[in-house]
C-alpha cells in the first residue's frame, strides 16, 4: 500500500495515477476541506483530465484520509514555501510530514520526497530527523528523491509522458521506487544519489530561467534599437543549435522565479549569473510599465483609469496566479502610478483586486488602451471585440498591436 502525503497539484494526481494502475493507495492531507472534498467525490482543482482519472481511481478503491497511515511507501508531496526577503526555502511541511510518517510506518519502509527542496535539504534537515528516531538509515528506513517535473494545464498527460529523476542511497531502493513511478510514466527514469537528483531538479529550473532572461535582455535592447525582438529570436532560432524562449512581461509560477535563488542563497559568490538573470527577469514588469507610459504618451492619453489589464494569471488557460507577471507589475506601480488601472482575468471569477472588473464587455468598453498580459483563449476567441482599442501584447499575438 502506497501513502501519499499531500494532496495539491502534484500529490493529487501522482495518487490517481497510482491507484488507476491498480496500487492500493491512500491520499493523506492535513486539511479537512480537501479530505471532505474528495471523499465526497468530488476533485479540489481544475485540470484536463483529472476527473477521468479521479473517476477511475475511485473505482479502484482510492481512499483520502486525515491520519498517515500504516504502510512501508509513502509519498510527500507537500509545499516547500520559500521566504522572499532571505530568498531561501522553507522544509517546514516535509519536515513534519516525515515525522509524522515516522510514527506510523513499518520497519524497512522507503519513504519518497518528490516537493522541489534546496540543493542539500534532505542530509541537512531530514537525514537528522530518522537519526533522532532512532533509526539506521539504509537498514530500517530509506530515503529517496523523485522531483516532479509536470506543467500545470498538462499534468496528466506529462506524469505518463515525462521523463523523471530518482535519487536514492543505493541502486536496490531506487530500482523499487523506479517500479513504482513506471507503473504510469512511460518515460525515461534515471537513477542517481539524492544529491544529484535535489540539483537536477533546480537546475533544470534555472536554465529556463536564464534562457528567459536572455529573451527578455534581447527585448529591451531591441526596443531601443527599433527592431522587432519575436523577428531576431525567430530567426536565431532557425539555427540547428540555437533555442532562445520566449521574451515576456515576467516570470511568475511557483518554479522559475523560485527555485534558481535557492543556489543563489546558497552559493552567493559563485552564481552571478543566475541572479543577474533573476534580476532582469524580475525588471521585465517595470518594462511593462514604461511601455504603458510611452503607449499613453504616443496616444495622448493622460488619464490612468482608461487602460485596462487583461490576464492576472500566470501563465494562459491556468487559475494560477502564484508570482504572476501582473501582480509583480502592481506591486511595483505604487510609486509610478498613484491610481491602479482596470484589471480583468476570465478566469478568476472572484475579485481579488479593488480595481478587478468581472464583466468583460464593460471593461472593454471603458479602456482606451488595453494590455494584454496573458494570451487565455478567452481573448483569442474575442479578438474582434478589441476592433478600435490600443493594444499593448506582451505576450505577442496580436498583429499590429504595440509590443514589449
Ligand atoms: N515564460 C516566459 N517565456 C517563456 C516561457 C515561459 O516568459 O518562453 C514565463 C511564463 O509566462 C510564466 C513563467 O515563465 O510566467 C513560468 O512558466 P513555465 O511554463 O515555464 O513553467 P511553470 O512554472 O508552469 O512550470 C515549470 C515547468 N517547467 C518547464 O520547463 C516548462 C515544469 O516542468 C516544472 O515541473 C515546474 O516548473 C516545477 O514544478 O518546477
Amino acid at each position: 500500500m502506497i501513502n501519499v502525503v499531500g494532496l495539491g497539484y502534484i500529490g493529487l494526481p501522482t495518487a490517481l495515477m497510482l491507484a488507476d494502475s491498480g496500487l492500493e493507495v491512500v491520499g493523506t492531507d492535513i486539511s479537512k476541506e480537501v479530505i471532505n472534498t474528495l471523499q465526497a467525490k468530488k476533485v479540489t482543482f481544475e485540470e484536463p483530465g483529472l476527473n477521468t482519472i479521479f473517476e477511475s481511481a475511485l473505482e479502484k478503491g482510492i481512499k483520502f484520509e486525515l491520519e498517515y497511515i500504516e504502510s512501508d511507501f509513502y509519498i510527500i508531496t507537500v509545499p516547500t514555501p520559500y521566504d522572499k526577503k532571505s530568498k531561501k526555502i522553507d522544509p517546514c511541511y516535509v519536515i513534519e510530514a516525515v515525522k509524522q510518517v515516522l510514527t506510523v510506518c513499518r520497519s524497512g519502509a522507503i519513504i519518497v520526497i518528490e516537493s522541489t527542496v534546496s540543493p542539500g535539504t534532505i542530509d541537512k534537515y531530514i537525514r537528522p530527523i530518522l537519526e533522532d528516531y532512532g533509526y539506521d538509515i539504509g537498514k530500517d528506513i530509506h530515503l529517496a528523491h523523485a522531483p516532479e517535473r509536470i506543467l500545470p494545464g498538462q499534468m496528466i498527460r506529462e506524469l505518463k509522458s515525462n521523463s523523471r529523476t530518482i535519487g536514492a542511497d543505493d541502486l536496490k531502493i531506487a530500482k523499487k521506487v523506479k517500479e513504482i513511478y513506471s507503473r504510469f510514466c512511460q518515460g525515461e527514469i534515471a537513477t542517481t544519489s539524492i544529491r544529484t537528483a535535489e540539483m537536477t531538479k533546480v537546475v533544470e529550473n534555472t536554465f529556463r530561467a536564464i534562457n528567459i532572461a536572455f529573451a527578455n535582455e534581447l527585448t529591451k535592447l531591441a526596443r531601443q534599437e527599433a527592431m522587432d525582438v519575436y523577428e531576431i529570436v525567430k530567426i536565431a532560432n532557425m539555427h540547428p543549435r540555437v533555442n532562445i524562449l520566449n521574451p515576456g512581461p515576467g516570470v511568475g509560477g511557483h518554479c522559475i522565479p523560485v527555485d534558481p535563488w535557492f543556489l543563489v542563497g546558497d552559493y552567493p559568490r559563485l552564481t552571478n549569473l543566475i541572479s543577474t538573470a533573476l534580476e532582469i527577469n524580475e525588471s521585465m514588469p517595470d518594462h511593462v510599465l514604461n511601455r504603458i507610459n510611452e503607449v499613453m504618451i504616443e496616444n495622448g492619453i493622460k488619464d490612468k483609469n482608461k487602460v485596462g489589464i487583461y490576464g492576472l494569471t500566470y501563465k494562459p488557460d491556468v487559475e494560477d496566479i502564484r508570482e504572476s507577471p501582473t501582480l509583480q507589475m502592481f506591486e511595483k506601480m505604487s510609486d509610478k502610478f498613484s491610481d491602479p488601472f482596470r484589471v480583468y482575468d476570465p478566469l478568476l471569477n472572484k475579485k481579488i483586486l479593488e480595481s478587478q472588473t468581472l464583466d468583460f464587455e464593460r471593461f472593454v468598453e471603458e479602456s482606451e488602451i488595453i494590455v494584454i498580459m496573458q494570451s487565455h483563449s478567452h481573448i483569442k476567441e474575442n479578438i474582434k471585440l478589441l476592433r478600435n482599442k490600443i493594444i499593448l501584447d506582451t505576450q505577442n499575438f496580436i498583429e499590429d498591436a504595440y509590443k514589449l
